[in-house]
């Protein structure tokens, strides 16, 4: 079939796009969608024409993978979608975009260039280029306010969400919601408007307002981005398009303000890391000794084991995938305790409209407190969330070998001890497995799966695809200590104490790291997680230290002073009643003291100097984990951090951001770093190399790749 295929039913044509698996604009398919509209007005039989996508979705958007062709200059083909645009709307004959699946970006730009549009009840339509760091580049910020109107539009266009077939009806997007057969619906609908006067949506100009009228309009839209969209240039290009569109006096004139402002964007870092991400969010799935069609263990039901802060959040992620899940606690006053918060958390989610008062009733009787193991022998995974202790682990998952049916997924939430000796508590180390969710579990995306050494390929593909089902993104990772995020993560926040040790206040610490990009400061993030998590795991792991290296000091004394953060309401910051951190005097005081006393020099320290130490302490160990084979590539590093650590989407993630300032300059800066702060500053041998090579980490996975 080809990718554009022209049929008829009596006098309606109907053209169908075919460019699995999501219909994209790729190479061809404007094309045919033009001449397959050419042939249409010629044609005296035609009364009108339907445009529809075969298979799951309408048009999902112009090809992404054709952008980074576009920005390195291998094609000059540019995204010229404009000229098949006008073709359609000029057609004398009604074209009827029918929509089911997705109609995203020039998808969505597709439809409204048609002169009506219908839908399935199910279907979506949006905007979402800012997601890839580009804004519409088809004449959507200039045919969608001229729809829905100016508010709706720029809303649309600099958030990117996606809105349902029923919105979009209301808003003036579509036209009709088609129950049943789409094809069906559109005939008939086809039949209803033929012989009619075509609307040229590029002409409807009474919903663009006047400038009285839209500037609130866009002064407000550009305040919600400078805050939601941190950093992002986008979304403010969207609002200027849109703005552009209400301005400017010709719809030839708005598309060339668009134009100029897309092509800004396309060739920016920001959308080439953003795209880095979307593909890496695929390519993640993918695990290359798990092939696709691996078998899998159905997972209809599920247990977890310990109701405290991770525990409770696990059991709702279960439980709003719409999974029956078991919460097994010590005793009453725990179990109380984990489903006092996992009501709390519902309620404070149907407060914000996020669910239903229903959605939170159904799930809430999903989730089955039980203090015995009595019912383990029916469920299809475990999910083990007690105390860190290597200890209780193993006597939780004897106990578990002894009740769990066969066939059964063993899964543990420890976030550093070793899979393969948990296992070895149990004669089926196969079904071990780790899933180390990230807090809070019923809202972070991220899931490192750990594999142990035994975890068969069933249990990994299992898990795998249940991350998506539970809404997260699954990350395959190696059993080593702290995994990937938690490994990489403990040098980045060695190097923020140090950083404070040698003179930088907390705030300042915290000011560089958030205008790089981070969610949050490396400090606050200290409060927020606990400062006695870490202060624990360091105890434990005290006798591992080798003798002359330096370990930071003053976040054990502050732990010792029982300032653990926000949950003692002082950490590296006091917090006020509402958790608000307020900088405190007093921690400046005492850490000069004991850096002082402890002979570090105090000296002023550059922000640049900040966010070198702390980013590149995280690029340098993860060179570590991909030589080591931890990470299966860079991207899969990359994914763990925008999901599991408030690491920027505009950066593309640690290992896409070296690469982006290039290895060599990286490496040159580590060995700096090395020369004035000792060994724990030595340069990973795959960093040494690439640099030397003039190479990145996607050389890298190319060659890891290619080895495979
Ligand atoms: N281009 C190229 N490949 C795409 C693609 C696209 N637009 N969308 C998806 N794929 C690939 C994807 O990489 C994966 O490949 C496979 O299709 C299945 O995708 C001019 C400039 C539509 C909701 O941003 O949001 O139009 O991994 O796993 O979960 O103004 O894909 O199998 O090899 O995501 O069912 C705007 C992006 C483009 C929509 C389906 N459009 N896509 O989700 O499948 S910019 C978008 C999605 C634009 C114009 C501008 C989702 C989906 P592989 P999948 P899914
Ligand atoms: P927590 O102290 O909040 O909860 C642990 C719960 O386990 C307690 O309620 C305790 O009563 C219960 N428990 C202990 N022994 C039990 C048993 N035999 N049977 C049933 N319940 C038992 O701890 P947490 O923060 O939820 O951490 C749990 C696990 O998740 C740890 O391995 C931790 O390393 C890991 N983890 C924690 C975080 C985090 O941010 N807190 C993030 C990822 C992973």
């Amino acid at each position: 079939m080809s990718l554009v295929e022209l049929t008829k039913d009596n006098e309606i044509a109907i053209i169908t796009v075919n460019n699995p698996p999501v219909n994209a604009l790729s190479p061809g398919v404007p094309e045919g969608i033009s001449e397959c509209i050419d042939n249409v007005c010629k044609d005296p039989s035609v009364k009108a024409a339907i445009i529809i996508g075969s298979g799951s979705t309408f048009v999902a958007g112009a090809d992404i993978k054709e952008f980074g062709k576009i920005t390195s200059g291998k094609t000059q083909r540019g995204i010229a979608f404009l000229p098949m645009l006008i073709r359609i709307e000029d057609c004398s004959k009604p074209v009827i975009m029918a929509i089911h699946g997705t109609a995203f970006g020039g998808g969505l730009e597709l439809a409204m260039a048609g002169h009506y549009r219908i839908a399935s009840p199910s279907a979506q339509v949006g905007q979402p280029e800012v997601k890839l760091g580009i804004i519409p580049g088809a004449a959507g910020t200039q045919r969608l306010p001229r729809l829905a109107g100016v508010a709706k539009g720029v809303e649309l266009c600099a958030d990117g969400n996606p809105i349902k077939a029923a919105e979009a009806l209301k808003l003036g997007i579509i036209d009709r919601i088609i129950e049943g057969d789409l094809l069906k619906g559109a005939l008939a609908f086809a039949r209803e408007v033929a012989g009619k006067p075509t609307r040229k949506t590029r002409e409807r100009n009474e919903k663009l307002g006047t400038p009285e009228q839209n500037a609130p309009i866009f002064a407000a839209a550009r305040e919600n981005a400078r805050k939601k969209q941190r950093g992002l240039m986008a979304p403010l290009a969207a609002i200027d398009a849109v703005e552009a569109a209400t301005k400017l006096p010709t719809f030839e004139e708005g598309c060339e303000a668009e134009r100029k402002l897309f092509t800004e964007c396309l060739f920016s870092d920001q959308s080439k890391a953003m795209i880095h991400v979307f593909f890496g969010e695929r390519e993640v799935a993918k695990i290359p000794d798990v092939p696709k069609g691996t078998a899998t263990i159905p997972v209809n039901s599920a247990a977890v084991v310990g109701a405290g802060t991770m525990g409770g959040g696990i059991a709702m992620a279960f439980a709003n995938a719409g999974i029956p899940v078991l919460l097994k606690e010590t005793d009453q006053a725990a179990l109380d305790k984990g489903l006092a918060t996992i009501q709390k958390n519902y309620a404070n989610s149907v407060k914000r409209g996020r669910f239903t008062q229903q959605f939170m009733d159904e799930r809430l009787k999903l989730i089955q407190p039980t203090l015995s193991y009595d019912d383990f022998g029916s469920v299809d995974m475990v999910i083990e969330a007690v105390f860190e202790g290597m200890a209780l682990k193993k006597e939780v998952f004897g106990q578990l070998d002894r009740v769990c049916k066969p066939g059964s997924i063993l899964a543990s939430n420890t976030s550093t001890l070793n899979i393969d000796e948990i296992a070895s508590a149990t004669k089926r180390p196969a079904a071990v497995i780790g899933t180390h969710f990230f807090s809070p579990a019923n809202v972070m995306r991220l899931l490192e799966i750990v594999r142990g050494k035994a975890s068969s390929k069933e249990v990994i593909a299992t898990c795998m695809q249940l991350s998506k089902k539970i809404g997260k993104i699954g990350v395959l990772v190696g059993n080593c200590r702290g995994f990937v995020g938690n490994r990489m993560f403990g040098p980045y926040r060695r190097e923020a104490q140090f950083l404070v040790e040698e003179g930088a206040s907390v705030e300042a610490v915290d000011k560089a790291l958030y205008d790089y990009g981070m969610a949050m400061g490396p400090m606050a993030t200290g409060d927020l997680a606990g400062l006695d998590v870490g202060w624990r795991i360091r105890k434990e792991f005290r006798h591992t230290e080798k003798p002359g290296v330096r370990q930071p000091l003053a976040e054990d004394r502050l732990c010792e002073l029982g300032r653990y953060g926000q949950k003692t309401g002082a950490g590296w910051y006091k917090y006020d009643s509402e958790r608000r951190a307020i900088p405190d005097p007093e921690v400046a005081q005492m850490v000069k003291k004991w850096g002082t006393e402890a002979g570090i020099p105090q000296r002023q320290i550059s922000k640049e100097e900040i966010v070198d130490r702390c980013i590149y302490a995280l690029v340098n160990e993860g060179a570590r984990i991909l030589e080591e084979g931890y990470a299966l590539r860079s991207v899969d590093i990359d994914i763990i951090y925008l999901n599991g650590y408030g690491f920027p989407g505009h950066r593309g993630g640690p290992m896409w951001y070296a690469d982006t300032v290039g290895l060599k300059k990286v490496y040159e800066r580590i060995c700096e770093f090395h020369k004035q702060h000792g060994e724990l500053w030595e340069p990973a041998p795959l960093l040494k190399r690439l640099a030397e090579e003039g190479k990145g980490f996607a050389d890298f996975n190319k060659d890891q790749g290619a080895a495979a």
